[in-house]
């Protein structure tokens, strides 16, 4: 668990100055509760100091916990508060909802609202199915990627996360790279012998798996732009050549844009990179804070899935009311003149301001952003796959994170995710966020 720091890394010079009685007493009674106190592994704040803050509400650009101390966040409940948390107008538009029930179970014009927005937004989708995460849409798009070419193989990148299904639990990112785990026991190796891995930004290592493996492969499936870990943009010409060599070779290509989708631009990144995919799969903001997922590609394509054809898959939830409600207002929201110029605008301020910081108090930095997503790591860079992202300096991430919630930021509790802002982010959020930074670089340095 080379990254795993919390229980070993000293404190240094961090100090404590936050007041977390109640976050700390919730917590303690959460681990006999739930294992390891959480729903989702990152969140128990293991790879950097302390504890987890346990929120209480959350509101524009801000949390706040249980024991009274406000964030300025930068995670953004991981991805969909992209308009702010509980943005006035998708609050009334979930109330209005509400009052026509919860689930239906049964097909509802919300549906079609939704899917044409994401058709008319995202170039390689012509037909959708709504599920309720990411995970699932990964999951389900795995299953499709097999049966429209009968093949089993499938490559993806080292440090890529794509949910959890067994056959992507193979030198993934998020948790998995948080918590320093090699891969996960419980998934079979004969499910993970079709799993092939490059690494990310490496064109060759793609057409050598093609040439190792000729007519097995379905296809790539990779996050255009990875926020799961760290933040790793495509080298020029990458994404356009996997798109050349899955064409070559009969395979599809498909863009997790779970992270990225409505974020790094509003038809995605394959919109920003003009590069089109065969599928997508997406989540987090299409759901606008509720549980969301999706996937979608060319028509033919879809057509394969259950039942207009025979791959199969289903979920009771899926296409619930108010998670079609919050997607659809903000989707709407994001549609406005000027949102990506604003993005794009306060989170290149924001990393350009990190980076200065970081340099002025001697320490080693690099980082980028695009729109509304962002990522440093503390090292001299370049990062341009998983291998590089890894020697960045974890224990020093791990004593800035401190620094900075003891400051009232709240950052990503690992270097292996992405950051995210939001429309709410004001320019004085971002100018407290810098002095937070330059504050917290001096005291770690
Ligand atoms: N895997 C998600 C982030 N990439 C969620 C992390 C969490 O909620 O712990």
């Amino acid at each position: 668990m080379a990254n795993c720091v919390s229980e070993s890394i000293s404190r240094g010079a961090v100090t404590d100055a936050l007041n977390t009685t109640n976050s700390q007493a919730i917590f303690e009674a959460a681990k006999e509760l739930m294992p390891g106190g959480v729903s989702s592994p990152v969140r128990a704040f293991k790879s950097v100091l302390g504890d987890p803050v346990v929120f209480d509400r959350v509101k524009g650009p801000y949390a706040w916990d249980l024991d009274g101390n406000r964030f300025i966040d930068y995670v953004g409940s991981w991805g969909p508060a992209i308009c702010g948390h509980a943005h006035p107008e998708v609050i009334t538009a979930l109330q209005d909802a509400l009052e026509k029930g919860t689930s239906f179970g049964a097909p509802c014009v919300l549906e079609n609202q939704l899917a044409e927005m994401v058709i008319e937004a995202v170039p390689s989708v012509e037909m959708v199915r709504f599920v309720n995460s990411g995970t699932e849409a990964c999951m389900a798009v795995l299953r499709l990627m097999r049966a429209f070419t009968g093949r089993d193989k499938v490559i993806k990148f080292e440090g890529c996360y794509h949910g959890h299904a067994d056959m992507f639990l193979v030198k993934a990112g998020s948790g998995v790279a948080t918590l320093g785990l090699p891969d996960s026991p419980g998934v079979p190796r004969s499910t993970t012998s079709n799993t092939l891995t490059a690494p990310y930004n490496d064109l060759e290592a793609v057409k050598e798996l093609f040439a190792e493996n000729p007519d097995a492969i379905s296809g790539v499936i990779l996050e255009p732009v990875v926020g799961n870990a760290g933040f790793i943009t495509p080298e020029p010409g990458f994404l356009e050549g996997l798109r050349e060599v899955t064409q070559e070779n009969g395979a599809l290509l498909v863009f997790d844009e779970v992270m990225t989708g409505f974020r790094i631009s509003y038809g995605g990144a394959q919109e920003r990179f003009g590069v089109t995919p065969d599928l997508t799969t997406m989540g987090k903001v299409i759901g606008g804070g509720l549980p969301v997922g999706a996937y979608g590609g060319r028509k033919e394509i879809m057509s394969m899935v259950s039942p207009s054809g025979p791959m199969y898959q289903a979920g009771t939830l899926s296409g619930n009311p108010l998670a079609m409600t919050a997607g659809i207002k903000t989707l709407e929201l994001l549609k406005q003149e000027g949102t990506y110029e604003k993005l794009d605008s306060i989170t290149s301020r924001l990393i350009e301001g990190i980076k200065k910081s970081a340099k002025e108090a001697g320490l080693p930095i690099t980082g980028s952003s695009i729109s509304a997503m962002f990522g440093f790591y503390l090292c001299d860079g370049p990062v341009r796959n998983f291998e590089e992202a890894k020697a960045a300096d974890a224990q020093k991430f791990g004593a800035l994170h401190r620094a900075m919630l003891n400051r009232g930021v709240y950052l990503a509790p690992s270097a292996f995710e992405a950051g995210f802002t939001s429309l709410a982010h004001s320019e004085d959020d971002i100018n407290s966020t810098l002095q937070a930074f330059q504050e917290s670089f001096a005291e770690i340095a």
